[in-house]
């Protein structure tokens, strides 16, 4: 079975990186699906290209894993890749509000799809992007946290040598 997980991804963690790792395991083909956001306000470190060329990186021993982009509406997207199963990752009761009200109206515009949520691992479920981009801006080491690629993207982003 073909399925979708879509994020943001800006920048791809250990978090992401597990769930990819969970889904692989269990489907038979999996589409890290990074949101182009055209929206010119959209505040975004990196680009949809840096992202996906992160994320190509960090996911690169696992075959049945691709990565893809997307804009516009997710439902629309699963439509036209013939996908029916969207992954999520869950962390705490807190996502799970927002998750259910995308999961049910990603249904109502797609009767054909379903929403599957992956609990985070225990250790990574603490981590966000947003958390590992202000710890970065300040100069605070996330190497633990995140993919070696995402932590060489932000230190360039920050100008720093990553030593
Ligand atoms: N451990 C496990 N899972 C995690 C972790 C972690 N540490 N961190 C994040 N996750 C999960 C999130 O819960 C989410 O499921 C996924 O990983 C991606 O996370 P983000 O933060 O990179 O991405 P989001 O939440 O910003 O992505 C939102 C979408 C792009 C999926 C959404 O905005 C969307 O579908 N947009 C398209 C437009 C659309 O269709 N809108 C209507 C929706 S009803």
């Amino acid at each position: 079975m073909h399925v979708v997980y879509p994020g943001s991804f800006d920048p791809f963690t250990n978090g992401h990186l597990d769930v990819v790792r969970r889904a692989s395991r269990l489907f038979d083909k999996v589409t890290v699906a990074v949101l182009h956001n055209p929206n010119k306000l959209s505040s975004f470190m990196f680009s949809v290209g840096e992202r996906m060329q992160i994320i190509r990186a960090s996911v690169a021993d696992m075959d049945n894993v691709e990565v893809d982009a997307f804009d516009g509406l997710l439902a629309d997207y699963m439509r036209a890749r013939g996908a029916r199963i969207i992954v999520k990752g869950l962390r705490a009761v807190s996502d799970y509000e927002y998750e259910l009200q995308m999961a049910h109206l990603n249904r109502q515009l797609n009767p054909e799809v379903e929403t599957l949520f992956i609990l985070a691992a225990t250790r990574w479920s603490f981590i966000s992007s947003s958390m590992i981009k202000e710890i970065a801006r300040h100069g605070g080491d996330v190497s633990r946290f995140v993919p070696e690629p995402t932590l060489k993207a932000l230190n360039a982003h920050f100008g720093r040598s990553g030593e």
